[in-house]
């Protein structure tokens, strides 16, 4: 059976979960990172020399990089749902994921980690505050691209929903400034009413 090394409330293990429960595919999820600890053991370094999670096993094959990941699982077990089969589409898919990644996270980040991981006394405001308007400015680039879009790359959910859900499962409950998207907000609420989004995604953040 598929192993899914992570804890089930990281962000980048929740991808995987999401998408397994999405396509009823059986996992063996095994908790490790933070107060699990785990990922500093050599064995789980000769896995995933970056220390971090998730990583998983399938039939021998290792892998990590929670986009990587969801890309594998959803071609090999979702092609042409998940895994969009028509290049263009896949492309989109493709460069959604990366952008979140890549743009959206980093954004956020600061403002996650400042009002989460933090204790009180140890938060920069400052960084609070600027985190703050670019999320709000990448989100407002996300709700014009939604306009007329029932999923990010099109009228099918893929797995580019897949790796958003996660991320905007925290910005939607850390506490901060967050402005109102018509889109955005409809997409979201799309993604969070799916019962495999209950399951993998809605759980305590901190
Ligand atoms: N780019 C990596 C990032 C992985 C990452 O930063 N994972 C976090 C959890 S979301 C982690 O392992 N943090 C340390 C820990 O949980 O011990 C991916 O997408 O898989």
């Amino acid at each position: 059976m598929l192993k899914i090394w992570g804890r089930a409330n990281s962000s980048n293990l929740k991808k995987v979960t999401w998408l397994c429960e999405e396509i009823a595919l059986p996992y063996n999820r095994i908790d490790a990172g933070m107060n699990f600890g785990v990922v500093n053991t050599p064995e789980y370094r000769k896995l995933n020399p970056n220390g971090l999670v998730p990583t998983i096993e399938d039939e021998g094959f290792v892998l990590w990089e929670s986009n990587a990941i969801v890309r594998y699982l959803a071609a090999k077990h979702s092609a042409g749902k998940f895994w969009p089969t028509d290049l263009k589409v896949r492309a989109d898919a493709d460069r959604w994921m990366d952008w979140c990644t890549s743009t959206l996270w980093p954004a956020f980040r600061p403002v996650f980690w400042n009002l989460i991981r933090t204790p009180a006394d140890k938060r920069s405001q400052k960084e609070i505050d600027e985190g703050a308007q670019k999320t709000g400015e990448m989100l407002g680039r996300l709700d014009g691209y939604l306009a007329g879009r029932q999923f990010v790359a099109g009228d099918q959910i893929t797995m580019a929903d897949i790796a958003f859900g996660p991320i905007l499962y925290l910005v939607q409950n850390v506490p901060f400034d967050r402005p109102k998207l018509a889109n955005y907000d409809v997409w979201y609420a799309r993604l969070a009413e799916r019962p495999a989004f209950k399951k993998a995604v809605t759980l305590p953040i901190a």
